[in-house]
């Protein structure tokens, strides 16, 4: 199993676009995509950090919630805005997700669904990654 690079991290917020604002007017990052990801129930921004040996970008996605009972929408009202995932980027997230899944650790959404950007995407249980929400993702 091989992860490729950082596809992005999750941080949560609840005014999209002030915190697009803060992370292209603060440290010039380009927002490069935005969408509603109803499955997930987020709404999400895009910001392009840098690009990567495998040839993808390493992106930050700002996400809120679309309405009250997501995911996010939990983490947010207990915890407020801040970092909710690491996504890593692999080149199978199926059999990277198998594999995982075989060494015991937790695969939320098996098969994989579709993310951002028509990816394919699995999570990993935090409570398996040492207190870490982590997301793979192979690009389309
Ligand atoms: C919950 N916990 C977390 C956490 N969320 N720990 C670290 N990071 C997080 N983000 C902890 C929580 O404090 C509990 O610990 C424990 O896990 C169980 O939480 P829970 O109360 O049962 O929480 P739930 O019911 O909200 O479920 C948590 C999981 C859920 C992770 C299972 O959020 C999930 O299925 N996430 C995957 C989908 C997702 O996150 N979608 C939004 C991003 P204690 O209190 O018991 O110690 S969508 C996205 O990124 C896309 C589409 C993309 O393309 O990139
Ligand atoms: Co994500």
């Amino acid at each position: 199993m091989a992860f490729t690079r950082i596809d992005h991290i999750g941080i949560v917020c609840h005014d999209l676009d002030a915190t697009v604002a803060f992370y292209t007017d603060t440290f010039g990052f380009e927002l490069i995509h935005t969408e509603d990801i109803e499955s997930q129930g987020v709404r999400e921004a895009i910001l392009r950090v840098n690009g990567t040996d495998d040839g993808a970008l390493s992106c930050l996605q700002l996400l809120t919630p679309l309405h009250e009972d997501s995911a996010v929408s939990r983490w947010l009202a207990e915890r407020g805005p801040g970092v909710h995932h690491i996504a890593f980027g692999t080149d199978d997230v199926d059999a990277a997700a198998g594999e995982l899944g075989r060494a015991g650790i937790r695969v939320l959404f098996d098969p994989p669904g579709t993310g951002s950007r028509g990816s394919r995407v699995t999570f990993l249980h935090p409570k398996d990654c040492h207190g870490v929400l982590t997301e793979l993702v192979t690009l389309p």
